[in-house]
């Protein structure tokens, strides 16, 4: 009866990293995985069947820009969003707790919910826990987010503490208010900041209140590497081990890697596509900037180790050219290019905990990718 269910296959033995099964009314995928983000029904330039070519197995959307444009009214009208948006795989949708505090000025917290500016049209506008819950029910996703706060980074204790409080009791509300438990999974959200108590405190309330996964929110919002990694680690340990574990908004390599072998499953970030879009590629050897002069004349593939489309067949010169002309293609390719390179990273991933050798596999990354850091 429940809408989402964990399979743990096996831990790597030499670090302790999780390799399992995600199952949901759209199929299943195995973790750790990568989740590109489509916050507004689309993965930007990249078609469903180009995303299927990549193995993308679940994608990102938001409840926060769905609501605004076209409305959740619409994708339901469609038949939910995966019949709106022609995507039969996974669809995870964030809440909009993030987005109203990233991307609205004039916001003001209490109780009862949110209170906002559209970013687009100005208009004042008010988010619940209920009113996120409902809109995700109407957008028919596979896993729907809790609604939280995610406060700023460095946030004093005493704010974290209360914020900590309302975004439990707001967790129970979205509980209370999901109208489709047989068919869509409501994940809790962990916040906490730098907070070692609070962390604890708010995997604690989430924990006792059963929800069929768990996110750790509130990081990569500006804190140091370190500070992630320790919170990271730290909270784990009070969530279930046969639930999934969500790091929400990481997706560097480095972090990707660093996470699962912290019991991470999954991951979303825009990084890569965002990135891809002014130029910048992940690649083997670390990040290339092919705007660079230097590229002007190399007639060679983004990354020599990368057998995607873009790579088998367009230059640096050639990509570079699209890129500062503004061409469409030039942001198809990079786009391209960048997401074969994070889901085939994690795949690599996979597959070392499956040898028990993640431990090693990271030496080797860190060490061509030009960080050599512990
Ligand atoms: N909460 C929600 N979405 C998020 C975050 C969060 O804390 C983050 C933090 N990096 C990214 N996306 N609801
Ligand atoms: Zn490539």
């Amino acid at each position: 009866m429940t809408a989402i269910r964990y399979e743990l296959i096996k831990t790597c033995k030499q670090t302790g990293a999780r390799l399992g099964r995600v199952h949901t009314p759209h199929g299943s995928f195995e973790t750790p995985i990568f989740m590109p983000v489509g916050t507004l029904a689309t993965v930007k330039t990249m078609t469903p069947e180009e995303l299927k070519a990549i193995n993308a197995e679940i994608i990102l959307s938001n409840t926060y820009h769905l609501w605004l444009r076209p409305g959740e009214d619409i994708v339901q009208e469609a038949g939910g969003l995966h019949q709106f948006m022609n995507w039969d795989r996974p669809i995870l949708t964030d809440s909009g707790g993030f987005q109203v505090f990233s991307l609205s000025d004039l916001r003001e917290i209490e109780e009862k919910g949110v209170h906002f500016r559209n970013h687009i049209s100005g208009e004042k506008l008010f988010l619940t826990p209920e009113k996120a819950t409902q809109i995700q029910n109407a957008l028919g996703s596979d896993i729907m987010m809790a609604f939280d706060e995610c406060p700023p980074f460095p946030a004093e204790h005493k704010y974290m503490k209360d914020s900590v409080e309302r975004t439990s009791r707001w967790a129970e509300r979205c509980l209370a208010a999901h109208q489709r438990p047989e068919d869509q999974g409501l994940f809790g959200i962990v916040q906490g900041g730098e907070y070692k108590d609070l962390r604890k405190q708010s995997a604690q309330d989430l924990t006792s209140l059963d929800f069929p996964g768990y996110a750790i929110g509130g990081l990569s919002v500006g804190e140091p590497k370190e500070i992630m990694n320790e919170m990271v680690e730290y909270t784990t340990q009070f969530l279930p081990t046969d639930k999934p574990r969500y790091l929400m908004g990481v997706g560097s390599a480095d972090s990707l890697i660093d996470g699962a072998i912290r019991g991470i499953d999954m991951f979303d970030c825009v990084l890569p596509t965002r990135i891809a879009r002014n130029g910048t590629l992940m690649t083997s050897q670390g990040r290339l900037v092919v705007r660079n002069a230097k590229f002007a004349r190399d007639f060679s593939p983004l990354d020599p180790n990368c057998d995607c489309y873009t790579c088998k067949n367009y230059t640096r010169a050639y990509i570079r050219h699209l890129i500062k002309t503004d061409e469409i293609l030039g942001l198809r390719l990079t786009t391209y290019h960048n997401l074969y390179f994070l889901l085939n990273l994690m795949e690599q991933v996979r597959e070392a905990i499956k040898a028990d050798r993640l431990g090693d596999f990271r030496e080797e990354f860190f060490e061509n990718y030009g960080f050599n850091k512990p």
